[in-house]
This record gives C-alpha cells, structure tokens and sequence, in this order.
C-alpha cells in the first residue's frame, strides 16, 4: 500500500515583475499582486499601482512592461501595467496652458520635455503659432515625418525644437485616383489610411475604402486595425482583410489566457480562433468551450520559446510525519535518501535545487527550482535523472528534452518509468517512491510504507513520530537537533552552493 506523505511547496502565488526599461534582464522589483475585478493590479519600480491593460487604449498615465500582465493574458502581446499618471505632478505643464502626452503621441503644437508626471515617457504639449511657415503656405509638424510637399527646415519657421515646416503641394491625386480620400487621420475611416499619397503635413492621409472583407466577415469577424484597437474577448487573426498587414479580423472567442485553467494553458500554450498566429504551433491539448461564442472553433497554440506559468512559494516544507518548517536554504540538499544504514551508501538519493527571488517585502526567499534523482552509487550513480525547470527531463547528463518529447522513458530492469503526469513529470521508482514535478517550485513524494521509517534527509523519517524528524548526519550517525537551520544545512549536497 502506499501512503501519501507529503505536501511540499504548497503556497502558490504569481509575482509581478516590472522592469525599468524593455529588457527582461533588467528587473527592478518583484511584487506579489491581486485579483480584483477581473483586472490584476501590478506595479513599477517605484511602487506605484496600476492595473494590467491593454497597451493599445490611451490613457492618462504610462504602460510599464510585466510579467503578471503577460501571464494574464498570455496569449495578448499588448497587456502590460498601466499605471495612471498623477495630475498634480502635471500642473507645471498645465497652468503654461499645455496637455501632457505620452511622448510618441501626435501634438499639434511643441512638446517640452519635464514638465509632467513620468517625464520619461510623457511630455507637455503646448500650443504653438508657427506663423511663419503658415505665411509661405505649409504647416508645421515634426521632424522625420512624410510631407505632402516639400520640407523647410529652415530655423525659425516653427515654434519649439524638432520641428519643420512642410509646403503643400496641393496635390491629393495620388489618393484620388486609388478611389480614395484625404482626411486628418483623427477623422474615423472605413477602411485604412494610406500613408504619403495626400498634399498637406503629415496627418492628412488618404483615407482607402475596404476591399474584399469577406473572408473575415464570413468567420463572423470584423476588419479593424489591429495597432491601435483591441479586440475585446477576441483575437485578432492575419490575412483575412483587405489592405495593409496591420488590418486584421477580430474574431470573438475562445480563451485568451485571463480565464480558466484549462488544458491548454496548463501546457503553456494559449486557446485561439482557428488557427494560430506567427510561429506558433498547434498543440492538442484542448481548450475550454466557450459558451458566448461557441461557433467559434478554437485551437490550442504554443509559441517555440514560451515562458513558463511564474508559481512559486514559499520554502515551506512538511515531513513524511507532517512536521511542517520553514528553511531557506539556497543550494541543493537531500531531500529524501534511503537510510537504513545512515553511513553507508544509499540505495536511493532524492535531492532539490534551491533557487532565489525577492518577495513583497524585498526580502530574498528560496524556491525549488529542480530536483534530482540518484539510484545507487550516489553521487556518481548508475542512473541520475534531473528534472528541470519547464519539465525538461535529462537523464545520465545528457541533453535535457521536455517531457512532451520524451513523452514516457522506462527501464523494466531498475523498474523506473518517467513519464508526464497532468501539468507534472512524474518519476516512479518501482516499489520504492514516486517523485512529481511541476518545473517550477512544486514538488510531491510518495514512498512505499514498507520504506518510510527508513528514510533520512529534510522530509525526516516517516515513523509516525514528527518529535523526532530533525535527524542530522554526522559522522556517527543520525543526531536529533533542536535547530531548523542547523538540521536543514547538514543535509546540504557538497558543493552546491558555488
Ligand atoms: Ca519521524
């Protein structure tokens, strides 16, 4: 019979991971977040709340890059942590009769750098008169932009710095004679505006009627353009409108990673609209039905590097006799080993790889972050197999293939079987224990009843007595120890901590 003997890592919660600027290798601070609302809440560097949005609806304040964003909707590139912009840090600008912007946003006027909240990314945009160019018959707009005409550069003609004077040429048949019409890009256009075709700055485009939308309208989808709208409970699917690349179907349903735990997110993959985008693949777990849009048929997509689901906790730990401590060890360590003759060789060592992060208060905590497995001979076993982050599976030191790959691996003559178990890789020593793994800070252990009083190591001895499961190795033998950070650091793996 066996027992189920332990709960390790049970405490599960996602951290925020904001970075100063657009590197992942850049982190600042790590934060543990909420659920509220359907709406995650994040934050920056500074601290600073926001909520997880999508990049593509503006707003009065900053979008910072973040992991719980992504996590959140994992399947929309566009969520990231929006943090409102605070109005009494923009008075400086707006008592000089100027409108804070982000700094890549159109202004009809001149932008002056430090004069609002998040001067980094927002800037003031104040009117401008720009006279001059306006008297030789151009309008002024921003250095680097296409011109209906010809571009003046000459200092003085406008107002602020970066900025030219463009002359119209008067002339809009280019964008006539494509059976279109120029418009101010703010005017709302049916189909898409064509770039460099109208006279005039550079926000007068040619505003080009749809062509054939069918193939999106037909799927039950609508033709927007994806850049600047999102597509509510949707996705945006490729090569079903008219026009340029940028317009695309939005197409209602399925999953787009905010709900459920459904079979394919657990494989770290995201449920879509018919097919999936860019270079992602089909995988076939399935994912969940949806109920409002349920002619929509949805597949399940994984990208070729995805990142892992971030579930992590705290390094609690609780014995083969439920003695439950906490030990931040931050190098590897004998979590179980046979121990029926505590000074001789094992005939089976389990052990776990500690890795570190920050959490809420800043304080750095040890997560488990692999697990290996040594049958006899340890350290230099007969078989050695390392479960990895992501569930990748290396078995002797070879190269590590995800358990999806390796799908099962068994060696009738030991009795091991690895193979995938629901989100878990699971190892099954025959008659002796069985190990799961999420590849990411959960792990379980079973072990035959026959063996649990014969054990040693952090998860102690499975007698039935947790008084007695802070046993410390030394060189005469197992010694009952008082203190957890003196019993956890005698069953640390020699040289591991470099
Ligand atoms: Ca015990």
């Amino acid at each position: 019979m066996r027992v189920f003997v332990l709960g390790f890592i049970t405490v599960s919660f996602h951290v925020c991971l904001v970075v100063s600027n657009t590197s992942w290798e850049n982190v600042a601070h790590q934060r543990r977040i909420r659920q509220d609302n359907n709406s995650l809440t994040c934050h920056d560097a500074e601290g600073r709340e926001g909520i997880c949005r999508d990049n593509r609806v503006n707003g009065e304040g900053c979008f910072f890059k973040s992991r719980i964003c992504q996590e959140y909707h994992r399947c929309n590139n566009h969520y990231r942590c929006f943090i409102p912009a605070d109005p009494t840090k923009d008075e400086p600008c707006v008592t000089d009769g100027g409108i804070c912007k982000a700094a890549t946003d159109r202004c009809d006027g001149a932008y002056e750098d430090d004069l609002c909240d998040f001067p980094s990314k927002r800037k003031c945009c104040k009117p401008t008169c720009d006279l001059k160019c306006e008297l030789i018959g151009g309008d002024c707009q921003p250095e680097g932009l296409a011109c209906g005409g010809v571009i003046n550069s000459t200092p003085g003609l406008c107002d602020g710095t970066g900025r030219v004077c463009c002359i119209d040429n008067k002339d809009d048949s280019a964008c006539v004679n494509a059976g279109g019409e120029c418009k101010d890009i703010v005017e709302v256009c049916s189909g898409w505006y064509d770039v460099g075709k109208c006279s005039g700055f550079y926000y007068r485009q040619c505003c080009r009627l749809p062509g054939d939308d069918t193939p999106c309208t037909n799927a039950g989808g609508v033709c927007r353009d994806s850049r600047t709208r999102p597509c509510h409970m949707g996705d945006y699917r490729p090569n079903l409108c008219s026009g340029p690349s940028y317009r695309q179907c939005c197409l209602k349903g399925c999953d787009t990673g905010s709900s459920g735990d459904s079979e394919c997110r657990e494989e770290g993959g995201c449920c879509r609209p018919l097919f999936c985008a860019g270079k992602e693949q089909s995988i076939s777990a399935t994912c969940p039905n949806d109920t409002i849009h349920p002619e929509t048929s949805c597949v399940c997509c994984q990208a070729p590097t995805a990142r892992p689901v971030v579930e992590q906790g705290d390094p609690i730990f609780n014995t083969l006799d439920k003695k439950e401590y906490r030990f931040d060890g931050e190098c590897s360590y004998v979590l179980l080993r046979e121990c029926s003759k505590p000074l001789e060789e094992p005939r089976f060592v389990v052990t776990s790889k500690h890795g570190v992060m920050e959490n809420l208060k800043g304080n750095l905590i040890t997560y488990v972050k692999g697990i290996s497995i040594y049958l006899k001979n340890w350290p230099l076993s007969d078989l050695q197999i390392d479960l990895l982050e992501q569930r990748y599976v290396s078995i002797n030191k070879n190269i590590p293939l995800n358990i999806r790959e390796m799908v099962r691996w068994n060696d009738a003559s030991i009795g091991v079987t690895i193979e995938q178990d629901g989100p878990n890789v699971k190892v099954d020593k025959e008659d002796e224990f069985t190990v799961w793994f999420n590849g990411n800070g959960r792990v379980n252990l079973e072990i035959v009843d026959s063996l649990s009083d014969r054990v040693c190591g952090l998860l102690g001895n499975g007698n039935g007595n947790p008084d007695d499961d802070f046993l410390k190795l030394t060189p005469d033998g197992l010694t009952l120890v008082d203190d957890v950070n003196e019993f956890g650091e005698s069953w640390v793996v020699d040289g591991s901590c470099s």
